[in-house]
């Protein structure tokens, strides 16, 4: 594919409320970002992505947007965004900002219009329909939140749509004068000087052609919304050729539903997006109802095949976006390590086996310091709508209380929003408030000023691996090597190669607590890093220590 200055970045995500606060009332800010820019360059990272800081009623931390030409209060302003995107240039980092267009907030003056009468020139601009002949919504579809996908507005007595909470109406993408000024917002924001965006749950934009009951997927008769219906790629197509095109714009679509074998449409040559946010490998823990509690067991070859899977296609066409966390996820050490053997070896390993895949790395705000899943004594400390209403309707399944708690708190998207551990100060260094979010208690042992003082810290393996990527005799390889999977048969080893036509270097780890034997094909040159001291290796057989991770050349 055509090389773009994106395939050799580095993203680091920052969820924005919990990063830092500038001001002190307790909630993260722009100020606070601006204020650890020097701290974000040091990593090494090009790209910022930043959670949604649009003016909001915050009934899902931003993702609920009341006016997309406006920044939040709690935030700062337009000012200060724009401050920002120019002290990002002037340290070689680009911004990309979220962009939530599958719905709007009911607080949004669309929705208060649309709402006001059925005959409302924006009447058509959000999903309306009658309720069924006996009262109840148009449909049995269940919201990604919980309840009903329809709310019953009374003063037009009609249901709205909504795939997420009643407070996120979905807009109604059939319209095309809603497109149109869609489009018109989106460059807007690109003509401020940001390089993209990333797309919040863009597939959910296309609904059915008609709101039939579908069949049930739980006992209450109701079934969770499905993303990814027939006849998006009209929509995606439009929106790449009006909006984000015009700007040359790098996108990255969080894109729930897409199968492996529609990847080349969605990111191939003329796909519809730079590159793809995928679910696989880090959904592998629950099943397709989005119920957290409905937990599946998985293994190390599950996770293998999913990031296979998808490695594959992007060898011959496309790009990835890497993760392991974001801010709907709980941590990675959390979900991919054993609490006995969690800590920065083990961090380590999962740093350089995501990392050094075929694609564009992203970091989440505190993953490079280890951070871990917050556990709080009741459900009350807890903030995310979604956890509260998991919660709760593990209870009405019949799940005991005890059981549902421990079920949904590890799965809780609160896990990854607690405020970044800047040091061993009250509340992390994150405020001198009390923080809208309590504070992982851990921040007196996990924070960056530890971090930074340690030579040996996960912090400086993820610069290594960044420079790694980007400015060794390697980079070329990490970016545009193709990748092959060298660990079928391994069960509690992950080894690829990144292949040059010149060139290979293994990249391999090992998940368990005991050694493993790995039997080199080739034999092995220069090792470009790891976790541990040296490598064991005689006659072609490695030996792998408990969560040792290496990439070494090949030769
Ligand atoms: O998430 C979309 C989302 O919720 C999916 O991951 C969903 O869980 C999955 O499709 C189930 O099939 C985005 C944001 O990342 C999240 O924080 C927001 O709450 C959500 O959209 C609504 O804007
Ligand atoms: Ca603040």
């Amino acid at each position: 594919m055509t090389e773009t200055w994106w395939q050799n970045s580095v993203v680091y995500q920052v969820y924005p409320r919990s990063f830092y606060d500038g001001n002190g009332d307790g909630i993260g800010d722009l100020a606070g970002i601006i204020e650890k820019l020097d701290y974000l360059a040091g990593l090494g990272i090009d790209v910022i992505w930043i959670s949604p800081v649009y003016q909001s009623p915050m009934d899902d931390n931003g993702y609920d947007i009341a006016d997309y030409e406006n920044i939040a209060e709690e935030f700062g302003s337009m000012e200060e965004m724009k401050r920002l995107i120019q002290k990002a240039k002037e340290k070689g980092i680009e911004i990309l900002m979220d962009l939530v267009i599958n719905h709007s907030s009911d607080e949004h003056t669309w929705f208060i219009e649309s709402k006001s009468s059925r005959d409302n020139p924006k009447r058509d601009w959000y999903i309306w329909r009658d309720s069924k002949k006996d009262g109840t919504p148009p449909n049995n579809l269940r919201a990604i939140f919980g309840g009903s996908c329809w709310t019953y507005e009374e003063n037009t007595n009609q249901y709205y749509f909504h795939s997420f909470s009643k407070k996120q109406p979905d807009l109604n993408w059939e319209n095309p004068e809603l497109r149109q000024e869609l489009y018109r917002m989106v460059r807007w924001w690109l003509e401020q000087g940001i390089a993209g965006f990333r797309v919040d749950a863009i597939t959910f934009i296309k609904k059915p052609q008609t709101f039939e009951d579908v069949t049930p997927d739980a006992d209450d008769g109701t079934a969770v919304v499905k993303p990814n219906n027939p006849g998006i790629g009209e929509f995606l197509q439009e929106l790449k050729e009006e909006a984000f095109d015009v700007y040359d714009a790098l996108t990255v679509a969080e894109a729930p539903g897409v199968t492996k074998e529609e990847l080349p449409e969605f990111i191939g040559e003329n796909g519809y997006f730079s590159m793809l946010i995928e679910f696989d490998h880090v959904d592998l823990d629950i099943d397709d109802s989005g119920r957290w509690y409905r937990t599946r067991s998985w293994n190390l070859e599950d996770f293998k095949d999913a990031v296979c899977a998808s490695q594959e296609i992007v060898n011959k066409t496309g790009w990835s976006a890497l993760y392991l966390e974001n801010h709907d996820q709980p941590r990675s050490l959390n979900k991919f390590i054993p609490e006995k053997d969690r800590g920065i070896t083990s961090a380590k390993l999962l740093a350089s086996i995501y990392f050094l895949l075929r694609g564009t790395p992203f970091i989440y705000q505190g993953q490079e310091i280890g951070m871990t899943n917050v556990r709080y004594d009741s459900i009350s400390e807890y903030d995310d709508l979604s956890t509260i209403d998991q919660y709760e309707s593990a209870l009405r399944e019949g799940i005991p209380e005890e059981e549902a708690y421990e079920l949904v708190t590890n799965r809780s998207r609160d896990n990854s929003r607690t405020p970044m551990q800047w040091s061993g100060e009250t509340h992390g260094g994150f405020s001198s408030a009390d923080p809208w979010l309590k504070a992982n208690d851990n921040y007196t042992h996990i924070n960056v000023e530890k971090s930074l003082e340690d030579a040996d810290s996960l912090l400086y393996y993820y610069k290594n691996l960044v420079d790694l990527r980007k400015n060794s005799v390697h980079a070329h390889l990490f970016v545009h090597g193709t990748f092959e999977n060298a660990s079928e048969n391994y069960p509690n080893i992950f080894a690829y190669k990144r292949c040059l036509p010149e060139k290979e270097v293994l990249v391999i780890g090992n998940f368990s607590d005991q050694a493993e034997i790995y039997d080199m094909e080739c034999s092995a040159g220069e090792k470009i890093i790891g976790n541990y001291e040296g490598i064991n290796l005689s006659d072609a057989r490695l030996e792998l220590r408990p969560f040792e991770t290496a990439v070494i050349e090949l030769v």
